[in-house]
This record gives C-alpha cells, sequence and structure tokens, in this order.
C-alpha cells in the first residue's frame, strides 16, 4: 500500500493510500520486464496476482511475443472472462514484457514503439478531492508548484451549488484563465442531473466533464455529449479496444482516456490508439503515467497525460517535470526500476 501526499476523496470513495501491484517478469535470458498498476482495493491485487502467476505458468518454456501471449492468454481466460481482474493480470504481463523487448534492443519503450521519448502535456490528477472550497484553493496553490499549468477537479458533491463553489474556490486561487481545470464526477449522477449541472459548470471554462454518470452506459452518455457544449471525456474504465470501439461508434464521448492496465496493456493501447486515430478522437492516458508516456508519443490522437506521484515511493527515478510537461524517461525500457529499499518500507498486502 502506498500513501499518497494528497487525499483523494472522489464521489466514489476517499482514497489515503494506494494498492500498487508491482510485477517483476524475469525471462530465461535474465532480463527482467517490470510493470506496476493501481488495483483500486487490496482484494484486486490478490485477485490479479493469482491470475498473473497462472498465466505465466501457461507461457513458461514458450517462445512468446506478447501479442501472441495475449492472442493465447485471451482464449485461455475466455470462459472466465476477460474483464477487471482478469483482464489487468493479462495487461500487467504484456506491459512487463514490452518493458522486457525494449531492454533487450537497448531503447526506451517509445523508440520500441517507433516513436520516441517526448515531452507531454499533462494535468496534475494528485488531489482537488472533494473538501470544503478554502482547503480546495490551497490545494490547488500548492498543486501549481509543480509546474504543470492543468488541475483535475473532483466533483459530485449533494448539489450543484457546492459543486460551484468548489470549481469558483479553484478557480479563483489560480488566478488566471491560462490554467486548464478537469472536472471529474466519477459516475456520480442521473443523466438528467449531468445535463443540468453540465450547463452551469459549461459556462464556468471548465476543460472536459470526465465520467458524469454510469461508466457503461454508452446511449445516456452520448445524449449527455450530444446536450453539452463542454467537451466529455470517458474511457478509464473500457475494457480492452473493443470496448473503445463500442464508445466511440455509440459517440459516447468527445474525448476518450485509457487505462494502460484495463486497455490490454501495450497490446491493447497500440489497438485503441489506432481505433482513436481512424475517429479522430483526442485520446489521454489515465493512471500510471511512467509507461502512458511512452504510449502517448506513439498515439496519433495523443491528447493529455494524467500525472500522478503515486509510483515516487517505489521507483528508482520518479518522472521529471519540466517547462510544464512531463518528460517521457530515456532510460532502456519503459524506465521503471524499483527502488527496494522505498519497497522494503512499505507495507505489503
Ligand atoms: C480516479 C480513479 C480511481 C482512483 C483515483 C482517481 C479518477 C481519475 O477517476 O480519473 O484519475
Ligand atoms: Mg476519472
Amino acid at each position: 500500500m502506498v500513501p499518497l501526499k494528497f487525499t483523494l476523496g472522489t464521489s466514489a470513495a476517499i482514497v489515503k493510500a494506494v494498492p500498487l501491484l508491482v510485477v517483476d517478469l524475469l525471462n530465461e535470458d535474465g532480463v527482467t520486464g517490470r510493470a506496476y498498476a493501481f488495483c483500486y482495493r487490496p482484494s484486486g491485487a490478490v485477485a490479479i496476482s493469482s491470475h498473473l502467476s497462472e498465466a505465466v505458468d501457461l507461457l513458461k518454456g514458450r517462445d512468446c511475443t506478447p501479442f501472441d501471449a495475449m492472442q493465447t492468454l485471451s482464449r485461455q481466460f475466455a470462459l472466465l472472462g476477460v474483464t477487471g481482474a482478469v483482464r489487468m493480470a493479462l495487461s500487467l504481463l504484456d506491459m512487463a514484457m514490452w518493458d522486457a523487448m525494449a531492454q533487450v534492443q537497448r531503447v526506451p519503450l517509445s523508440s520500441l514503439l517507433g516513436s520516441s521519448p517526448k515531452p507531454l502535456r499533462a494535468y496534475d490528477s494528485r488531489g482537488l478531492g472533494l473538501m470544503e472550497p478554502d482547503r480546495l484553493a490551497e490545494e490547488a496553490k500548492t498543486l501549481l508548484q509543480s509546474g504543470l499549468r492543468a488541475v483535475k477537479l473532483r466533483l459530485g458533491y449533494p448539489s450543484l451549488f457546492e459543486d460551484l463553489a468548489a470549481l469558483r474556490a479553484v478557480r479563483r486561487s489560480i488566478s488566471g484563465d491560462d490554467v486548464a481545470i478537469m472536472v471529474d464526477y466519477n459516475q456520480a449522477l442521473t443523466s438528467a442531473e449531468a445535463i443540468l449541472r453540465g450547463r452551469e459548470l459549461e459556462r464556468e471554462g471548465i476543460y472536459w466533464l470526465e465520467e458524469p454518470m454510469a461508466h457503461d452506459d454508452y446511449v445516456a452518455s452520448a445524449e449527455i455529449a450530444r446536450e453539452l457544449r463542454v467537451p466529455i471525456q470517458i474511457g478509464e474504465n473500457f475494457n480492452g479496444p473493443e470496448g473503445l470501439l463500442r464508445a466511440v461508434n455509440a459517440r459516447a464521448s468527445d474525448y476518450v482516456m485509457v487505462d494502460v492496465a484495463r486497455i490490454g496493456g501495450v497490446t491493447g493501447w497500440l489497438h485503441a490508439a489506432g481505433i482513436a486515430a481512424a475517429h479522430g478522437v483526442e485520446m489521454s492516458s489515465h493512471l500510471m503515467p511512467e509507461i502512458s508516456a511512452h504510449l502517448l508519443c506513439a498515439t496519433p490522437t495523443a491528447h493529455w497525460l494524467e500525472y500522478v506521484d503515486w509510483a515516487d515511493a517505489i521507483v528508482q527515478e520518479p518522472l521529471i517535470i519540466c517547462d510544464g510537461k512531463v518528460l517521457t524517461s530515456e532510460r532502456i525500457g519503459s524506465g521503471i526500476e524499483w527502488d527496494e529499499a522505498k519497497l522494503k518500507r512499505l507495507e505489503t498486502i
């Protein structure tokens, strides 16, 4: 469990510490592929690691690539269902395999994907949970010291009045229109309420309105997207590239944001990026910024990196922010190497 520097109260939960599952994949050539994922709940980490070790057993002794491994394992796990913890386990395995491949080639992951490590537009997503307007104003100021010029605010208070008070407190304290404010409801609203609140919020100049309602109701989400001028953002819960395709076909949102651990790892991300690009839809990332940065470098419609510092507590070289952008690591692989001393000090599940 990794304690957070900023408590993150969303409309769904109060998050003070996050369960991160850390994966070391040792291949027979002596290369270790690394990956981690946010598991939402401690029991998620247990379930994912159980699926993951079975998946690795199924591949043992075989010469395999991430693409072939994912094809095989998706068939093996099909009856259990390649969703939730199973999807996350396969995604983690894929991420670790790609990291190992890039290390073998001695190039950064983004270069292996045909791009190169770039500085990325990013927003600070570490704080601005549900709390009193005064504390929001304070925290917004603290966050901007990182140098990023965009922040994400969590909304979903009992009333629109409180949502507006929170947004205005943040806007006032950051003084200036050059800071973008993204707003996230974490699925708190009905579609009628989302349209009602969205109409008021869009007058305040927010950058996007994220997950106003149940993440998989694409028909209702499309109605909200049609009714509101402000762009609707969804996608952190897409299950694989096929989830993204269904949402894009339904015009469920204006933008998409993909979670590398739910979309199918690097392999799934690449397929999703192709679909988003073919439809001309801007694609952002969800959490796990270290690896997502490499993937955005190779995404034709790359939009925003969601920046959090959660893995700073476990890695040797945290991401660097420079001139308002997050720098994609130039180390070989995904650039993730565990700091064993830091890991030892953390509570294990
Ligand atoms: C989010 C989801 C889960 C935990 C923290 C924050 C949020 C996001 O929806 O978009 O980052
Ligand atoms: Mg969100």
